[in-house]
């Protein structure tokens, strides 16, 4: 240990006394801790953000297995000098506002929280190089929509192929959309990442650190190029890293490429609440009905008939709810 990271500290801070009151009451209330944001997470290593400078901590022992993840809003005793050698101690996880997870799979086998406190999902897919995975894009919805996120699409590499074919399936889902290509105006998204926290997901190679380092001018991430021959990106990106856009204007989350999305952590009927003109109309339907296209009794199919609901945009939730329940691939 090196730097102004005192054994004393340690002593102090994360030592359980011996007592016989509950342990709860006898937490230190940390007073003289400071307020930080996990920008990355590297091997137990956390990288902070408090003021406005970079602060690398640990977490302090009270914390015990609990995880803390990128957009974490943290309290920290100990040297938050930031200076080369120091360590801080990350003592408190504030509440989250929100949790994007993601359940095991085959592609990773530990559930996790990829990020906590964002308020929007822009799920990035390339049109072409590599070619756009629809089932993805759908479970990368259905993950939004029960975080409570806004979810955004983004286009990439429009230089190489129209984006219509694809939009026609989701204009009915009332996904807002964005369109970018190799060194075109970004001033559509800045506009829709104004004020918020965005994560971006997406397969490996459909340009999410591109972006980054275009919205973000010293962003520094690292890009890879798409193989030609398997159309696969290198999985250039290896962790989430948080990042402040220009001017206050927000925040933003490159993550690594993903391959699936697990699913299996979400409930069904918190996809309906997503679509407030849909779930009105499931009112009478039966206790337990998950709206899906085998109910025998559910008002979406009572709706469509008597023409209150747009058939396509049944058709367009049923899919996303099937999403769910389908193999990760
Ligand atoms: N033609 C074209 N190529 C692009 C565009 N955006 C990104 N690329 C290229 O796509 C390749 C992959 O870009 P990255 O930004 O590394 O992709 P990523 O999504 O961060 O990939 P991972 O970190 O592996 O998940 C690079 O060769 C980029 O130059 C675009 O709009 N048009
Ligand atoms: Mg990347
Ligand atoms: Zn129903």
């Amino acid at each position: 240990m090196t730097g102004r990271y005192s054994d004393q500290d340690v002593e102090h801070y994360d030592r359980p006394r011996r007592h016989t009151r509950p342990r709860t009451k006898e937490r230190p209330t940390y007073d003289d801790a400071v307020d930080g944001v996990v920008v990355t997470v590297d091997r137990g290593r956390f990288t902070l953000l408090v003021d406005d400078h970079v602060v690398l901590a640990m977490k302090a022992r009270p914390l015990g297995r609990k995880g803390v993840v990128v957009g974490d809003r943290v309290r920290v005793v100990g040297d938050t000098s930031g200076q080369d050698g120091s360590l801080a101690r990350i003592v408190e996880v504030v509440e989250r506002t929100t949790v994007l997870r993601r359940t095991a799979d085959d592609d990773d086998p530990v559930e996790r929280v990829i990020v906590a406190n964002a308020d929007q999902l822009v799920v990035v897919t390339a049109l072409a190089d590599p070619d756009p995975q629809p089932r993805l894009i759908d479970r990368a919805l259905v993950a939004a929509y029960d975080a409570r996120m806004q979810p955004l699409l983004c286009l990439t590499k429009s230089d190489l192929a129209d984006p219509e074919t694809l939009l026609v399936t989701y204009r009915s889902l009332g996904v807002p959309w964005v369109v970018t290509r190799r060194g075109g105006d970004l001033a559509e998204l800045r506009d829709r990442l104004r004020g918020r926290t965005s994560v971006l997901i997406g397969s490996s190679g459909v340009g999410k650190s591109t972006l980054v380092n275009a919205l973000v001018p010293d962003a520094g991430r690292d890009v890879g190029h798409v193989n030609a021959v398997t159309g696969r990106g290198r999985h250039t990106s290896t962790s989430a890293y948080l990042l402040e856009l220009p001017g206050g204007a927000g925040w933003i989350v490159d993550t690594p490429g993903i391959r699936s999305f697990g699913l299996a952590h979400v409930q069904p009927e918190h996809l309906i609440e997503a679509f407030p003109d849909l779930d009105e109309m499931t009112e009478d339907c039966p206790r337990g009905c998950t709206h899906g296209t085998d109910e025998p009794e559910c008002g979406l199919d009572e709706a469509v008939r008597n023409g209150t609901a747009d058939p396509v945009r049944v058709e367009s939730f049923r899919r996303l709810l099937a999403a769910r329940s389908e193999p990760a691939y």
